[in-house]
């Protein structure tokens, strides 16, 4: 094929990202048989606990009171404080507006009625292909927590997967011993206990094992304190080392850690009173190099821990730095930690994962993404092409297709 023109580089580059079809290695979303654990339609979209914590920022009532309000009137509330009051300027809602646009809304009659008209009149599954199409996503990776009840019910009933749709166990409050966790484990028939006594290690061990291969989980993952620490004398290190690892070893499977949140530091606010503080990369790479046979997925939250993380990478090939999560999910952040990893890593990262919780936000999260790196990677192409070098387009169709699906699956030596 013939080489790609240097003033024709942006446009193609463009048009082969949008053309690459998307593994998202982490999100919330669900398919059909999970019932209301699926989040999907412009109510929930509005009321995305990104908008519920942006929406308090100018709104004095009581936390309760709008948490008490049916679904449709807190959209109401968040709409007129975030879209009618004052201009949508934050990356949360012009998400909402690119989802509204892309489903074929006309935003500019600011008015939600044509769009929840819209989402009234579709089928979940139907809604599930509409937005899987628009958003150009080709699967997902679920968080399926079955320390939920919820989630636990539907597992028990050894639900049919719709195929888009991948498990992950996640395992936070295991690590944590949490009470529920333990009870559950107990419940289900494994002798552990909160003091990691007789053989909670092994029955541990066991339990993971049988979950990962009921659910044929990709990984285990877990959220983590910026205080996560490994090794330090806790029952979280030793379930770490001694539990999770052997077993994501014997299965050739991830632990995906997900380092930085420190939760509820605003407990009214639920989801949305989460924050982040710098973490300790020193545990990341204890980790990497003590168990070389094990393999980690590792995203941070603090904008500061990215630098060490990229160059840690460059260190271990059994990490595998993924996404710019949560609250480094903007365009100036996603920037700069893009040109970064480039920079250091060449294409030997996962760029980006979305971390929908509703289902419709794949469409504004990907296209966001898609735009911003897509940018990056052309003037990155450029920038080699001034040494002579040239590139074709079928060249950049599979950094395309590494960087946005099969560096995953091949991390995971899958498929
Ligand atoms: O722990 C996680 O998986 C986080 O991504 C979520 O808890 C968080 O609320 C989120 O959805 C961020 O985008
Ligand atoms: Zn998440």
């Amino acid at each position: 094929m013939k080489p790609v023109k240097r003033e024709e580089m942006g446009q193609v580059v463009g048009r082969i990202l949008r053309e690459t079809p998307i593994t998202d290695v982490h999100t919330h979303i669900y398919p059909a048989a999970f019932g209301d654990l699926l989040l999907w339609g412009v109510d929930e979209l509005i009321t995305y606990h990104y908008l519920i914590a942006e929406t308090f920022r100018y709104e004095e009532r009581p936390y309760e009171q709008y948490f008490a309000l049916p679904k449709r009137r807190q959209a109401d509330l968040i709409w007129k404080t975030l879209f009618t009051d004052r201009s949508p300027l934050s990356e949360a809602q012009r998400g909402v507006l690119t989802v509204m646009n892309k489903l074929g809304q006309d935003v500019r009659t600011r008015d939600l009625s044509a769009i929840r008209q819209f989402c009234d009149s579709k089928g979940v599954d139907e809604y599930i292909d509409i937005v899987f199409k628009t958003a150009g996503v080709k699967e997902v990776v679920m968080t399926n927590d079955i320390f939920n009840p919820q989630e636990f019910a539907v597992w028990s009933k050894e639900p049919k997967l719709d195929p888009r749709f991948k498990a992950v166990l996640r395992i936070d409050p295991l690590l944590s011993l949490d009470p529920t966790a333990i009870s559950l484990l107990q419940k289900t028939g494994y002798a552990a206990d909160a003091e990691l006594g007789g053989d909670s290690v092994s029955e541990i061990r066991r339990f993971l094992k049988d979950w990962m291969l009921k659910m044929d989980a990709l990984y285990v993952a877990a959220s983590l304190p910026p205080t996560f620490r490994v090794p330090e004398e806790s029952l979280r290190s030793r379930v770490v080392e001694e539990c999770v690892l052997p077993v994501c070893r014997e299965l050739n499977r991830p632990f995906a850690m997900m380092i930085g949140v420190t939760k509820r530091v605003n407990p009214p606010l639920g989801d949305a009173g989460d924050a982040v503080a710098k973490a300790d990369i020193g545990t990341v790479t204890y980790l990497c190099q003590k168990y070389p046979a094990n393999k980690f997925l590792v995203t941070m939250l603090a904008l500061e821990n990215q630098h060490e993380l990229a160059v840690t990478a460059r260190k271990f090939r059994n990490l595998m730095v993924f996404g710019c999560w949560w609250f480094l999910n903007n365009p100036s952040i996603i920037d700069r930690m893009t040109r970064m990893r480039l920079e250091l890593l060449g294409l030997s990262f996962i760029p980006q994962h979305s971390d929908a919780r509703v289902l419709d936000q794949l469409i504004y999260k990907w296209d966001h993404s898609r735009r911003l790196i897509g940018g990056i990677l052309a003037e990155k192409y450029l920038d080699v092409m001034e040494t002579g070098w040239e590139f074709t387009e079928e060249e950049i169709r599979k950094d395309m297709a590494d960087l946005f699906s099969n560096n995953f699956w091949r991390f995971l030596e899958r498929k």
